[in-house]
């Protein structure tokens, strides 16, 4: 205690804690990490950021004798942050794996998002908030959009509202932030909110008392933004330099006589330029990840974690996401590959391979075995941590009947005048065909567990053509967690359209933003023209 610039770091273990690391530390101030519950009752400024479930998050409180050391010191009233399920644990209990008991220190029952509204579950993404006075460390948010990502809420009511600082609409209004005294806790996440989020730790790390904003401005709730997602296919050049790559429907290699790997730029410098321009998220996918050994590819591991320093929005890795055995006969689960990733401050794993034989296996069998990649993932981690990663091509057909995989009418015949296609998943970075489609894979991965679907299109690929519409619609459609289109953006107007045909939550491109052909802004400039929130 008494060392100004150090804060204590409540981290039991259960997650990516590293980002919200790296923001202190950005602000400049040192970390003292909770070991036992009296360095929770010696500390002068606690945060505590709740990863992973809430059930399992108690027991490892309750079995460290934690809960009881935070509930004596937010009884003291001394400076106290809890983000995301560090808010939620705050109230009496949780329907999450439950009804579980929480620390009971605010009155409530946190549940789940309900379905009923149409809202995509989890919720994913960037809303703006609605401010109530008092709120202090909110008060440079103003109208600017933070970034939430939960499937469970806290609600307002009479019990809670001397509490509430802020709340925010998903289809209905939830608590956004609580505050009293010097207790505090969002729901968002201010490590990965871009400024406005640093804002939010910068004022709770400084004295908030004396520092109030004279006249803060409060901003009002939004409708969830549709997210603009920049994304960085990596794999080793031929000299084995990490390099950020970028194909034509899928094949990365130069057609010149050296025929070598397209090379547009280092990993960890796009990655900060892009999180400059305004990307809302950011995605690594090491598109070799099948042939290597994935632990063993350290580099990526370094990409992250140096990323990470620099880059305040999520951070998603794909690639090479299943269980494996190394050449020393030593096997890995997938889990603990995302584990490594996740620690080396990834928010969110993708699996692209894996999912497709999992999706496969399930399909045949009707059977949740519970040890799958996506099963085990989301159970440790949440759903909203791991992305599906789909790789389909499309295949013609003239009529529905021919198959047994959902088809949609295409716009453009097929070569043989075929109006009619499916789209066949395939593994290994698109370059074998699986016998699952793209629809029956998206609803499977959904009922195992996936929370977030990245739906690519090899055809679409690096061409410039706009998104398959096509394709998303019949995808988000499928499911009712949120879709990321991807692949074929070449002009501003294929964002506009794909969000107001289709139920995509997010856009994701890479080819028109590594060439420097449309900045970041202007997509979201054009979005807000046509009236499509998005976070400027
Ligand atoms: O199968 O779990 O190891 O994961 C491998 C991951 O790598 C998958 O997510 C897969 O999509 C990706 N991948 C594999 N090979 C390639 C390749 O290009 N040869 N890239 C590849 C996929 C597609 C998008 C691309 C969009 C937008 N890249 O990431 O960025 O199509 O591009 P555009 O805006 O330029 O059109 P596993």
């Amino acid at each position: 205690a008494g060392n100004d610039s150090a804060v204590t770091l409540l981290d039991y273990g259960a997650g990516n804690v590293r980002s919200v690391r790296n923001a202190i530390r950005r602000l400049g101030y040192d970390i003292k990490d909770v070991q036992t519950p009296k360095d929770i009752l010696s500390a002068t400024r606690l945060v505590f950021p709740g990863v992973g479930a809430f059930a399992p998050a108690m027991d490892v409180l309750n079995q460290k004798g934690m809960a009881e050391a935070l509930c004596s010191y937010i009884e003291r009233d001394l400076p106290f942050l809890g983000i995301c399920l560090g808010l939620q644990l705050l109230f009496e209990a949780s329907e999450e794996n439950g009804p579980v008991k929480g620390l009971g220190v605010i009155p409530g029952v946190v549940g789940r998002f309900d379905a009923s509204t149409g809202f995509r579950v989890p919720h994913i993404g960037w809303n703006a908030l609605d401010i109530r006075e008092g709120g202090e460390i909110l008060d440079e948010i103003g109208g600017r959009h933070v970034y939430f990502v939960h499937s469970y809420r806290a609600m307002p009511m009479e019990a809670n509202e001397e509490w509430i600082s802020s709340t925010c609409n998903y289809g209905e209004e939830f608590i956004s932030s609580i505050r009293r005294g010097n207790i505090h806790a969002v729901q968002f996440h201010p490590e990965k909110s871009g400024d406005a989020g640093l804002s939010v730790l910068r004022r709770f790390l400084k004295s908030q008392k004396t520092n109030t904003v004279k006249k803060p401005s409060l901003g009002k709730a939004s409708r969830l933004s549709k997210r603009i997602i920049a994304c960085l296919d990596v794999r080793a050049n031929d000299k084995g330099d990490l390099v950020v790559t970028k194909g034509d429907q899928y094949d990365v290699r130069e057609h010149s006589k050296e025929n070598e790997v397209r090379n547009l730029g280092k990993p960890v410098a796009l990655a900060g330029q892009y999180y400059k321009d305004g990307a809302d998220e950011v995605s690594f996918l090491n598109i070799t990840g099948f042939r290597d050994c994935p632990l063993g590819d350290l580099p990526m591991l370094k990409v992250l974690r140096s990323a990470s320093e620099n880059v305040f929005v999520p951070l998603t890795v794909g690639g090479g996401i299943r269980d494996f055995t190394d050449g020393n006969g030593r096997y890995y689960s997938s889990l603990e590959v995302a584990a490594e990733y996740f620690r080396s401050g990834a928010d969110k794993v993708s699996i692209g391979s894996d999912a497709v034989y999992v999706a496969e296996a399930y399909r045949k069998t009707g059977v949740k075995t519970g040890n799958s990649s996506i099963e085990q993932i989301s159970r440790v981690y949440g759903n909203q941590a791991v992305v599906v990663s789909i790789d389909p091509r499309r295949v013609y057909v003239k009529s529905p009947d021919n198959v047994e995989f959902k088809t949609i009418k295409v716009t453009k015949p097929g070569p043989h005048g075929e109006e009619y296609a499916w789209y066949q998943c395939t593994v290994n970075g698109g370059r074998v065909g699986r016998q699952i489609g793209a629809y029956e894979l998206a609803k499977a991965v959904e009922e195992l567990g996936a929370g977030e679907i990245l739906l690519n299109c090899i055809d679409c690929d690096g061409q410039g053509q706009g998104f398959d519409i096509g394709l998303v619609k019949m995808v988000s459609n499928a499911v009712t967690i949120p879709v990321i289109a991807s692949s074929g953006a070449g002009a501003v107007e294929h964002f506009s359209e794909v969000f107001q045909e289709t139920g995509a939550s997010a856009a994701l491109a890479a080819g028109i933003f590594h060439r420097k052909e449309v900045p970041i802004v202007s997509v979201k400039k054009h979005l807000s023209d046509k009236g499509i929130e998005v976070r400027l």
